[in-house]
Formats: structure tokens, sequence, C-alpha cells
């Protein structure tokens, strides 16, 4: 039996989270076009089988995209990617475009540098790249002399994330299983469900509105086939309420509908759905709040 723990790095948008639901054949990770989606480090559990019998266990940490931060909120992400490389077995470093000199990548191939653990780097979007830019991109990487392999996905298609799976059991050692094999996420459904509500606000808001939400689930109410969830939606600004709630509350209703059903999905029951705005000024910028939304090591 082969196990360990691998992270998924990179700059925001690449593709990281959109990779890890591919690989474990179900949505963990909200995914959005939207840069800086991912807040926290996710973690998805693949089990390899074989005659009934676990072979290769990898626990996949996905992380926020390494950005330069803002606001406190953006130091925790970059932190949190930053952190995690010194934490797992294996890193995958995911680019989809060619490399830009001083830009983020160069900052995140500098850290990498600085590992001993196998990294591999991973050029995701291969459906949408044109063969000479993915020989750039390539040969770019290749001089660097640091990734253990190279490969060239697309996520979205589900393209060679077989033969990224095949090589990572390879390059795992023998360990233990770490968490029974039919477990996907050891995240808490609150949490799945906190995410989902805030990816249906990336879909439908613009700008700088959805960076500055968080989602507090209030209340959850397991009643039967009915689950009541109450959620709170924090905003940075009273002009930002209006905009996520909308005329007449059309917008914060096709968010609660959209939400609503993905997570009927995901919990399996009948969902009954209350969301409310409140504004809690500049909370990227204060330690306490961002720690209060659950921004903080686990
Ligand atoms: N064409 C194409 N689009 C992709 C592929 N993988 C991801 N995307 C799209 O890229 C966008 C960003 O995907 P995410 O998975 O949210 O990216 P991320 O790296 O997790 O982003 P952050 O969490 O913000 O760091 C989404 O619109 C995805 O649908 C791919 O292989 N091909
Ligand atoms: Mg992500």
């Amino acid at each position: 039996m082969r196990s360990g723990f691998v992270g998924i790095v990179g700059r925001p948008n690449v593709g990281k989270s959109t990779l890890l639901n591919s690989i474990l054949g179900e949505k963990i990770a909200i995914t959005s076009a939207k840069p800086q989606t991912t807040r926290n480090a996710i973690r998805g559990i693949y089990t390899r089988m074989e005659e009934d019998q676990p072979v290769c266990q990898l626990v996949f940490i996905d992380t926020p995209g390494i950005h330069k931060p803002k606001n406190k909120l953006g130091n925790y992400m970059t932190d949190t990617a930053v952190a995690t490389l010194g934490e797992v077995d294996a890193v995958l470093f995911l680019v989809d475009s060619p490399w830009e000199d001083n830009g983020g990548d160069a900052f995140i191939l500098e850290k990498l540098k600085g590992l001993d653990t196998p990294r591999m780097l991973v050029i995701n979007k291969i459906d949408k790249i044109d063969p000479p830019v993915f020989e750039e991109i390539y040969k770019k990487y290749e001089e660097t002399g640091i990734f253990d392999a190279i490969i060239g996905t697309s996520a979205t298609e589900g393209k060679n994330v077989d033969v990224l799976l095949d090589k990572l059991c390879s390059l795992a050692e023998e360990g233990p299983m770490f968490f029974p094999p039919d477990m996907v996420t050891d995240h808490p459904e609150r949490f799945l469900v906190s995410e989902i509500i805030r990816e249906k606000l990336l879909l439908y808001l613009e700008e700088e509105v959805p960076h500055g939400v968080a989602v507090e689930i209030e209340r959850y109410e397991e009643a039967g086939s009915l689950t009541r969830i109450y959620a709170a939606i924090y905003c940075e600004k009273q002009s930002h309420k209006g905009i996520i709630i909308g005329k007449g509350g059309r917008k914060l209703k096709g968010i609660g509908k959209a939400a609503r059903e993905e997570i009927e999905l995901l919990i399996g029951t009948k969902v009954y759905l209350e969301l409310f705005v409140k504004v809690k000024e500049r909370w990227r910028d204060s330690a306490l709040a961002i720690s209060n939304f659950g921004y903080k090591k686990d």
C-alpha cells in the first residue's frame, strides 16, 4: 500500500480546484471563472482499489492561488498555499500560460526550488493551449531541472488525469491508509454548503462584490427528509448589500435557488435555504473577522 499527501499550487484561476474535482470524480472544491475563488486548503482523498484492495491513497490539498495580497485575507490565502508546500510529500505546480519573468510563477518556482519533495509541473487547459505555446511552456520549465515529470492536462475534459494519477501513485512511498477508502473529503457538510453558496455569489456577482463576501451558516437543522439552513452573507459595504439583494430581491433569490439545488444534490435531502445579507465593513482586513469566518489554520 502506497500513500501520501499531494499539494496543488499555482497562480489564481489556473484550474487547481477543477483538477481536484476531476481527480475525485466528485465536486468537493468550488470553482469559478474569477480568480481567488479558493480561500482555504481543501482536502480531497483519492483511493485506488485493485480487486477490492486499496493499493494507493493520495490526499490532495488544493490551495488558494498564490498572488500579491491586498488585505489580510489575501495574506492568509497566500500563506496557506506556501505553508502547504512544506507539509506534503509531493507537489503539483499548475500553470496555464507561458512563464513571465518576475511574475507570480517565478515567485512560486523559487519556493519550489527549496524543496526536496517530488515536484510535477502540470500544464493545464491543454484543450485551449496551442501546441507551440505548450512547447514553449514545457521547455522553459524543463530547463529549471527541478521537475520529476511534466504533464499536460485538461481538468475540464478529464484529459491525462489518469496518467497524472499513475505517476503520483508510482512516486508515492509505502504508507498507511489515512482515511477510509470511500471517503472523498474530511470537510464537514456545513463547510461544503457555505462554499456552494459562495460559489453562486461568485457566479452571479461582478468585480469586487463577490471577493468581499463571507458566508456563515447560522443554523443547520436536519429534520428527516428536509434540512433547514440559515446562512448569513457578509459583505463589506452597504452598497454591496443592495447589489447582492438586487431589485425586488431578485438577485438573492437567484443565488439562493442555484445554491439550494446543488446543496440538495450534496446532502441528499430537500433543503430549505434562507439567506440574509449583513455588512461588516472591511472585514478582510480584520484578523479577528477572518479568523471567525474560518480562515485560520485547522
Ligand atoms: N478550458 C479549460 N478551462 C479550465 C480547465 N481547468 C479549469 N478551467 C477553468 O478555469 C477557471 C478557473 O478554475 P478553478 O478551478 O476555479 O481555478 P483555481 O486555480 O482553483 O483558482 P483559484 O481558486 O482562484 O486559485 C474556471 O472557469 C474553470 O472552468 C481546463 O482544463 N480547460
Ligand atoms: Mg481554486
